[in-house]
């Protein structure tokens, strides 16, 4: 079946306790890609001196990606589909960004919800943001030149 109501209204609830504290969310998702791939710390020039939030970008990046995750599910249960921005493909093109470098990612994005949301965890949560992950992982894929 299709994204259904609850799906997207479990997202939109995570995501505010994500922008809640948008700093130590942030620390947890970029520690948590840091770990897996360590690559990340060339690929962001934020990163460069560690996992600092008052780097300039560092929380906003994160905080962009979350959202886009977010809109992906509302897309999601308005349309069925998720469209992404043709920048958005040839930025991650250009970047040589690998499928194993978005599992890492979305690892890291599930891990903070978990950590965001904390006794409200369920199987349900965790497998609506994936779903809206994915959809919008393969859109940004499918833009690649
Ligand atoms: C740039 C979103 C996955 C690496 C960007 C930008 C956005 C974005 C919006 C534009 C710059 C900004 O405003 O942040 C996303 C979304 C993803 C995703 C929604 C998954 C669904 C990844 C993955 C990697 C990656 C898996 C590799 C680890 C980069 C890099 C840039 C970028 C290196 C350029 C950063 C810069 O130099 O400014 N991404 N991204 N992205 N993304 Fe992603
Ligand atoms: C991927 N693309 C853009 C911004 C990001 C911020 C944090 C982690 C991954 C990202």
């Amino acid at each position: 079946g299709g994204f259904t109501e609850k799906q997207e209204a479990l997202v939109n609830s995570s995501y505010e306790a994500f922008k809640a504290n948008i700093p130590k969310h942030s620390v947890v998702f970029y520690t948590s890609i840091l770990e897996k791939a360590p690559v990340a710390k060339t690929l962001f020039s934020f990163l460069a001196n560690g996992v600092d939030p008052n780097t300039p970008n560092l929380t906003g990046h994160a905080e962009k990606l979350f959202a886009l995750t977010r809109d992906s599910a509302i897309q999601l249960r308005a349309k069925g589909v998720v469209v992404a921005d043709a920048a958005l493909g040839s930025i991650h093109a250009q970047k040589g960004v690998t499928d194993a470098q978005f599992v890492v990612v979305k690892e890291a994005l599930l891990k903070t919800i978990k950590e965001a949301v904390g006794d409200k965890w369920s199987d349900e949560l965790s497998n609506a943001w994936e779903v809206a992950y994915d959809e919008l992982a393969a859109a940004i894929k499918k833009a690649f030149a």
